[in-house]
């Protein structure tokens, strides 16, 4: 606890000095997401006022173009990733195809992220995220992003919720940090998060339990309620993953008849959260083998995905095997 309150740019560059034979350029990157998440802290926090200004010939306060928030989250991270130097190639849930930025020419990272998860809520002043995962240039093309889970090099989520907080993985741990807007940073305010082995809550769409393709889910769910466990749906990644990293239980979206292959995208959601739940002590899985372990063959390609808890996830895989 030592260490409470530290910055996060801070925190970055303490982390790196860990590793002699680092040369910035992570800590670079990893600064340049949280500039971008600020500012869209701030967007999301002004977006019901924004609507209102921007009524009048659909123009806000300094005469831009309202835009919608998660177009414009996507535009702020690809200026800023793009800018940094440091990535290579960045993959976005909003574009059909990955994008080399010039300056990037010599970054040893690629970076696919999902600007603004859960779209569905930001207009009901729900909580809504930010997601990333990053992995090492290799090959110099699309392949590149096309690397397993375990091989990230880091991964984090940012919530636009009652506060603002960045959650970060990059292989040791994990860490929350809090925003404080009077200061504009970002403060280590959850070091060394711990996901609890065993938690009281699922967190599943459970309106779709007649169309899941694997039936014994129903028994799994029915078997978590007479073991007194409520239930907590926001349907937004983001949240629902940060609330079962703190509080434990499970997270799921299994495949079902309207999504076969799930709804939740490997590269930008499934396998970055993974990550962060497994370096917190918990377990990912797509209901056959682990989250970090699926070798992606398409930057857009969906899995089911089921995290949280040990014994949780291990009483699932029991029922489903
Ligand atoms: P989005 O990327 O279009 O926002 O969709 C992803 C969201 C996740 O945040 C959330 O877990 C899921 O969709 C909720 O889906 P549903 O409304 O089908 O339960
Ligand atoms: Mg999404």
């Amino acid at each position: 606890m030592a260490n409470i309150g530290i910055d996060l740019n801070r925190f970055i560059l303490e982390e790196e000095r860990k590793y002699p034979e680092a040369t910035g350029s992570l800590s670079i990157a990893l600064t340049a997401i949280e500039s971008a998440g600020k500012i869209i802290a701030s967007h999301v926090r002004m977006a019901g006022l924004a609507d209102i200004l921007g009524k009048a010939g659909k123009t806000n306060i300094q005469g831009e173009e309202v835009q919608k928030l998660d177009e414009l989250s996507n535009e702020i991270l690809i200026k800023h990733l793009s800018d940094c130097g440091q990535f290579y190639a960045l993959a976005s849930e909003e574009l059909d195809e990955p994008i080399y930025p010039p300056k990037g020419v010599d970054g040893k990272y690629v970076i696919a992220f999902d600007p603004l998860d859960g779209s569905s809520n930001i207009d009901v002043n729900v909580s809504i995220g930010t997601i990333f995962s990053i992995h090492r240039r290799i090959t110099g093309t699309d392949e590149d992003f096309l690397q397993e889970g375990y091989k990230q090099v880091a991964a984090g989520y940012i919530i636009y919720g009652s506060s603002t907080m960045f959650v970060l993985t990059t292989g040791n741990g994990v860490n929350g940090f809090t925003l404080d807007p009077s200061v504009g940073m970002f403060l280590l305010s959850h070091p060394d998060m711990k996901i609890p082995e065993k938690g009281k809550i699922y967190s599943i769409n459970e309106a779709n339990a007649k169309k899941w393709i694997q039936p014994e889910l129903i028994n799994y769910i029915e078997t978590l309620k007479e073991e007194g466990y409520t239930t907590r749906y926001i349907g937004s990644m983001v949240a629902d993953v940060h609330r079962t990293l703190i509080k434990g239980g499970v997270f799921g979206y299994p495949a079902d008849r309207k999504n076969q292959n799930g709804k939740l995208r490997l590269l930008y959601e499934a396998s970055p959260m993974a990550f962060i739940i497994e370096q917190a002590g918990g377990k990912a899985t797509d209901g056959n083998i682990d989250i970090l372990q699926i070798k992606p063959t398409d930057i857009h390609q969906r899995t089911p995905v089921f995290l949280g808890s040990k014994k949780e996830i291990n009483q699932l895989l029991e029922f489903i095997k």
